[in-house]
């Protein structure tokens, strides 16, 4: 088994986080996103179809993308401690929360990145500033959001850490770090759940 993969960016970090919470070594083969490595044809044509990261390779030859799929993978295999919700309540209430980060959180920073950022104008055939900046209102707003709902509760999905919190984190820092949209520090809810996920060891690698 091994885990292709690029750190730093948001998707393998999601990940690489979530081992580091379960205590599972993974060994890890980086793909260099920057040299495009990830796009080059052996990647595509032999580990995945898609050309993204993460992607983990098992021992039979079976590829697995999609950050969420890996993690689901070693959930079924390690369900302890739960990080996908406990019980059918929580496992609604965690995966609720998760497509939410997903769909309305990481998909506009996402757009910001590819059409915002100068890192990603080489690859885009065409960027359109205007859907940058639109995409900017919509994130700050979600900000505002997230920090209304992290005033009644401790973490993302309740009053457990879940994966919906590790999804948050490396959305949230993608979006501070590589494309100078922070929130705002005196969104104090916000920024307490950020500081205590933050602390945790697996946040650190
Ligand atoms: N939905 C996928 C997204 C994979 C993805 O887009 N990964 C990014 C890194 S965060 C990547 O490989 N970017 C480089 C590229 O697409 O060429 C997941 O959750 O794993």
């Amino acid at each position: 088994m091994k885990l292709y993969t690029y750190p730093s960016a948001p998707n393998p970090r999601r990940v690489h986080i979530y081992l580091a919470e379960k205590g599972i070594d993974v060994p890890l083969e980086n793909v260099d996103i920057l040299k495009r490595e990830n796009r080059e044809p052996a990647f595509v044509e032999n580990v995945n179809v898609m050309g993204g990261l993460p992607v983990l390779e098992l021992d039979d030859g079976t590829h697995i993308a999609e950050s969420i799929a890996i993690c689901r993978y070693f959930e079924a295999l390690h369900p302890d401690p739960p990080l996908f919700g406990e019980g059918p309540r929580g496992v609604g209430v965690t995966d609720m929360w998760l497509r939410r980060i997903e769909l309305n959180f990481m998909m506009p920073v996402g757009m910001v990145w590819i059409h915002g950022s100068p890192l990603t104008k080489a690859v885009m055939k065409q960027q359109i500033p205007e859907v940058a900046l639109q995409n900017r209102e919509v994130v700050e707003r979600y900000y505002r959001f997230l920090d209304d709902q992290l005033a009644t509760r401790e973490f993302i999905a309740g009053d457990a850490y879940s994966i919906a919190d590790i999804v948050a984190l490396c959305t949230l820092d993608f979006a501070t770090q590589l494309n100078a949209l922070p929130h705002d520090p005196a969104q104090q809810h916000l920024s307490r759940w950020h500081a205590a996920v933050s602390a945790r060891p697996s946040a650190a690698g």
